[in-house]
């Protein structure tokens, strides 16, 4: 009997363990499941106090996990086996996951807050009507520079990173379409251009620059801004933002050959497993006083009126990140220039980071 009870034990010791790591195991691979809501969303893009307030609101569970590139975060979702409920994707990595069958269509009916979006970021031609896709944050591309370390000097167009002054003082933010966009715009190309011997140019171009790239890094190019680690750094507006925050030494320009207007948007992939939950969340970030909130914590442009009208002054008033229509009209949205095209992009943007080595 004494052997039948400690059989008995082991195996309920056994199970607990199994199930433990299984849920372990299947949270961090993005599955999620019962009461769960799995978000896949860009490092740094969201205050953790609201994750916390939704839980708490609605007695769902938040799995969250992290992505640094919209290459990497499309690789993920279509490789399958995950069950990310909401993802964040730019505009152009939208149209291609609409493309390949990746996204659900939304049920506005689910998503009352949606009027407190400025219709100037709705029914953008990557997705007519917001089928796919709602707005969460918006912003540019552009250098972020702290005259002290060079001299007094204002930075205003792509061009001045190549200054031999600026050796090793730069850093670059780790995308494809950023970095290539910059050798394209330098040239006074389109950054959606598709010309080959355009790309090739731009390519040689980027391979020049190398002696004033102290490094091309992820979301630590904040931080190393912000301690003076480096003198410039190409970077998307709310990361300027916040790193000025940092060091009020700093400025942010959106260079005079132009740049990229960019849109990240909320979407719910076909692979999710809440997708009542991913509504529920989705309708909660559009609350005037969360996107608010997130907006001040993260330091990128909130799409949303009601929230912007909430915001400081010294936030809401600042064109260097919220550019008015007549500004944002002479940028460029990245195009979804089609899985080849994008992987040429992407091979380019490699081997300029093999010629640093
Ligand atoms: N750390 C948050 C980064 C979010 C950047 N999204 C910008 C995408 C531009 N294509």
């Amino acid at each position: 009997m004494k052997q039948l009870f400690n059989a008995f034990i082991a195996i309920a010791v056994i199970s607990v363990i199994l199930y433990v790591s299984i849920n372990q195991l299947n949270s961090s691979q993005g599955y999620s499941g019962g009461n769960t809501l799995t978000i896949y969303n860009w490092g740094d893009y969201v205050d953790p106090e609201l994750i916390a307030r939704f839980e708490k609101e609605t007695g769902i569970k938040v799995i969250y996990q992290t992505f640094d590139s919209n290459e990497a975060m499309m690789t993920k979702i279509s490789q399958g086996g995950t069950t990310f409920d909401v993802a964040m994707p730019s505009e152009y990595a939208i149209s291609k996951m609409k493309e390949d069958g990746l996204l659900i269509p939304l049920d506005h009916s689910k998503l009352p807050n949606l009027k407190n979006i400025d219709t100037r970021f709705m029914d953008l031609s990557f997705d007519p009507g917001n089928q796919y896709s709602i707005p969460y944050f918006w912003g540019t591309v552009g250098i972020v520079y702290n005259p002290a370390m060079l001299n007094g000097k204002k930075i205003t167009s792509w061009n001045d990173l190549w200054d031999p002054e600026m050796k090793n003082k730069i850093l670059l933010a780790d995308g494809a379409r950023e970095v290539m966009g910059m050798g394209l715009n330098s040239l006074g190309y389109s950054l959606n251009d598709t010309n080959e011997a355009h790309l090739q140019e731009a390519k040689a171009k980027l391979n020049t620059i190398t002696p004033n790239v102290k490094a091309i890094v992820g979301d630590e190019i904040k931080m190393l801004l912000a301690n003076e680690e480096a003198a410039a750094g190409v970077v998307w507006s709310g990361d300027a933002s916040e790193i000025m925050g940092e060091n009020e030494k700093l400025d942010y320009v959106v260079p005079e050959e132009g740049s990229n207007l960019w849109f990240d948007n909320m979407v719910i992939p076909k692979t999710a497993a809440n997708r009542e939950a991913a509504h529920q969340f989705i309708n909660f970030m559009l609350e005037p006083d969360v996107a608010a909130q997130n907006a001040e914590y993260v330091g990128y442009s909130t799409p949303n009126k009601e929230g912007l009208a909430i915001l400081p002054e010294e936030i809401s008033g600042d064109e260097r990140f919220y550019p008015d229509t007549e500004t944002t009209e002479k940028l460029e949205v990245y195009d979804n220039l089609g899985k080849k095209m994008l992987a040429h992009y992407n091979e380019l943007f490699l081997e300029f980071k093999m010629h640093r080595k």
